[in-house]
């Protein structure tokens, strides 16, 4: 999956994007580092199911510490969002497919109003324009490319079937398309619609299609009351507070060897040598995590990872007795799936082979025996027995 970083200039996308995929030095036989200049590898984070089970696990990928599962997922820092991105103003195309790249989004905003809808230093703008910006531009980026499907889309009578194939890079279903066409009103036979139909459609085929959560930026220099304020602006909007400044800072800190600070955790430890000035900056971003509950960082990816992209976490494994795979690895994979995920697309993100010569699952918590539509439930640790070689 690909969570895609959004905002206008200067709201602190880059720094939240290096952020989350700044090589960590206990991470060493995975690219937890920048792909592209502007694709990477992060970590959403889950409790592991190593504890339930009474064993240590040896992930694969990522790291497992104190009981919590790193789980990587692609991350994308889309620059170039300015009114008028929808015509190509700023960074034109590279923002649009960036944009339809990303399964769900994380819009940056400046909670401080430091900054206004251009990215240009201001005092009092209102970030909140940020987001509705946000959501204008996209909506008429779509209304754009169905406005210049709508003479051929206009001609066929399976309309459900036809808006699929236009919109075949949103990752959608035809499911997905009739509740937006529901939602909007329309009609889900001939497409045939007005500028006003097309608008309301896309509209609501982005609600359903690409989440968004909001990172309200720069909290360490927010007024008292500021993100109750944006909340209160956006209703039904997930708004997290958090300081990308500081978990960078952080990171930087942990790399040079001066503390640990466990992902997520909200707590740092002083370990090397440090000095008074330092020691003055980490005692001052301490103090920020107690008041705050951590950077609000990672809290950013578990949301747009488990909320709004509702994904379920599954362990296959070979021996489900052990919870081993081939080389004894305790729960080597946590696999990131869609609510409503079966057996048979586990063993498909496992391998094609696999899946296509699959013949059945075994549940390792009861050692029964599962088919291959059985839809799988979070945490499920499975066996998939396939007749492949
Ligand atoms: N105070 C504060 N400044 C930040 C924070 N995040 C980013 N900045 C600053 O905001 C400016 C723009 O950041 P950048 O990541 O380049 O923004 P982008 O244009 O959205 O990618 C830089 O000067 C950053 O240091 C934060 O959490 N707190
Ligand atoms: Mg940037």
């Amino acid at each position: 999956m690909m969570i895609g970083l959004v905002g206008a200039p200067n709201k602190g996308k880059s720094t939240i994007f290096s952020a989350l995929t700044m090589l960590d030095v206990a991470v060493a036989d995975y690219p937890f580092t920048t792909i592209k200049p502007n694709l990477g590898v992060t970590y959403a984070t889950k409790e592991c199911v190593e504890k339930e089970f009474g064993v240590k696990c040896k992930p694969r990928n990522g790291l497992c510490t104190n009981g919590i599962r790193q789980l990587p997922v692609n991350i994308v820092d889309i620059a170039g969002l300015v009114p008028g991105a929808s015509t190509g103003k700023g960074m034109g195309n590279q923002f649009l497919n960036d944009l339809s790249a990303a399964d769900v989004l994380i819009q940056v905003i400046d909670a401080s109003g430091r900054t206004d809808i251009q990215g240009n230093l201001s005092s009092g703008s209102d970030p909140a324009d940020e987001v509705k910006m946000l959501s204008e531009e996209m909506s008429l980026w779509l209304s754009g490319i169905l406005l210049r499907h709508m003479p051929a889309l206009s001609k066929r009578k399976d309309g459900v079937r036809a808006l699929l194939g236009v919109l075949s890079s949103f990752n959608t279903s035809e499911l997905q398309i009739i509740s937006a066409l529901k939602a909007a009103s329309l009609p889900d036979s001939s497409i045939s619609w007005d500028n006003e139909g097309t608008a309301k459609f896309s509209r609501e085929f982005l609600r359903l299609n690409k989440h968004i959560i909001v990172a309200a930026n720069k909290m360490d220099v927010c007024p008292q009351g500021a993100l109750d304020a944006i909340r209160k602006k956006l209703p039904g909007c997930t708004v997290v507070g958090c300081s990308g400044a500081i978990e960078l800072a952080l990171k930087k800190a942990v790399k040079s060897g001066a503390i640990s600070y466990a992902i997520g955790s909200g707590e740092l430890e002083i370990e090397g040598e440090v000095s008074p000035e330092q020691r003055k900056a980490l005692d001052y971003m301490n103090d920020y995590m107690k008041r705050n509950n951590g950077t609000g960082i990672q809290e950013l990816v578990n949301e747009a990872v488990f909320r709004a992209s509702g994904k379920i976490v599954a362990y296959p494994v070979e021996n489900e007795s052990k919870y081993t795979d081939h080389f004894g690895n305790v729960l080597p994979d946590a696999l990131l799936l869609n609510t409503g995920s079966t057996t048979m697309d586990l063993a498909r993100s496992i391998h094609t082979d696999i899946a296509d010569h699959m013949l059945y699952a075994v549940d390792a918590r009861t050692k029964g025996r599962l088919g291959k539509n059985h839809v799988l439930k979070d945490n499920d640790v499975v066996k998939i027995v396939s007749a492949a070689r």
